[in-house]
């Protein structure tokens, strides 16, 4: 369907939840608060065989990494290597010995990553009512660092969509609500719990590497969640602190039904305050949860200090 003019999505979200204020007037981690030592060791019940997963897919391969249309991947650059010491360029330390050093450029967005708070917003405010302004330079409020002071420890479930529709991979803009990942959680045998860590499997991403570039970006729309207002209630009764997918901006890229471009970043980041962790590789995963029924599992997670940055690359760890 195609939207000539979509609504504003200050209109659409009108009556929509906030947590603004909630947890203070200063509060730069949202939802993240639901996350206490209380969940953290509620969370070690999940653990049960001490198989361990990390979620972060491969950074700067020079084959390329999938990225948002219009930035680039993480890009590593050799500084020092043997070669300076067989062309006589290198320093000689005392003891004789070599290094190797390099440096990456990358897009704080450009790899599996956490978004901060006050990476989206709309009518010129953030997540709990900062001014849009104090993002210029740098964010100032709401930035990715509170989230890597605090990190992210907790019960997370998996839900597997495309194994619910019988597919490898969803496909484009294809969507999904709360209702798929409450039937996803049934078929599976497992249970979404009050202020679980959700984990959404598409298998949009693994199609990046099973199919090639051209293929994934070609009339580019990611599958994901789609808005309603039942969708945004859900999540803000769930308090779910922190939504983690395996698609680039973890919602459907245009909203089918009033053509909003990533409406949920209003609604679920800007709004609620719940953490958006974002290209996660989940497809090992998720294929040992369908090999032992257990989609449940200790998740811990912190994203890298970066001071003022609207998001940072993570490597999340998963326990089973
Ligand atoms: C955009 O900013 C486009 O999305 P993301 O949250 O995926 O970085």
């Amino acid at each position: 369907m195609t939207h000539e003019v979509s609504p504003a999505v200050s209109e659409l979200l009108k009556d929509c939840p906030k947590n603004w204020g909630k947890w203070g007037a200063d509060d730069e981690v949202g939802a993240l608060n639901y996350l206490g030592p209380q969940q953290a060791l509620a969370a070690l019940g999940s653990v049960r065989s001490g198989k361990v997963f990390t979620l972060q897919l491969p950074m700067a391969d020079p084959k390329g990494d999938p990225v948002w249309p219009g930035r680039r991947g993480a890009e590593r650059s050799q500084v020092i290597d043997e070669g300076h010491w067989l062309c006589g360029k290198a320093p000689q330390f005392p003891g004789g010995q070599h290094y190797a050093d390099d440096m990456i450029s990358a897009y704080l967005q450009g790899s599996t990553q956490y978004d901060a708070l006050g990476h989206v917003w709309y009518d010129g405010q953030l997540y709990n009512g900062y001014d849009a302004r104090s993002t210029i330079g740098g964010l100032d409020r709401a930035s990715v660092q509170p989230i890597g002071e605090k990190g992210v420890v907790g019960r997370g479930v998996l839900l597997d969509i495309a194994r619910l529709r019988g597919k490898e991979c969803l496909d484009k803009g294809e969507t999904f609500t709360h209702e798929d990942l409450l039937k996803a959680a049934e078929v599976q045998g497992t249970e979404i719990c009050k202020r679980d860590i959700v984990v959404i499997r598409t298998g949009f991403l693994e199609s990046f590497y099973r199919l090639g570039a051209d293929e994934f970006y070609k009339d580019f729309i990611e599958p994901g969640l789609t808005y309603s207002p039942e969708l945004v209630d859900w999540f803000h009764k769930m308090e779910i602190p922190n939504l983690v997918t395996d698609t680039i901006a973890n919602e459907v890229t245009v909203d089918p039904v009033n053509g909003a471009l990533l409406i949920l970043h209003g609604a679920l980041m800007r709004n609620l305050g719940v953490t958006f962790t974002e290209l996660a590789g989940l497809g090992k995963l998720a294929a040992d949860c369908a090999e032992d029924g257990q989609w449940d599992f200790l998740y811990v997670a912190a994203p890298l200090k970066v001071v003022n940055g609207t998001g940072a690359p993570v490597n999340p760890v998963v326990i089973k």
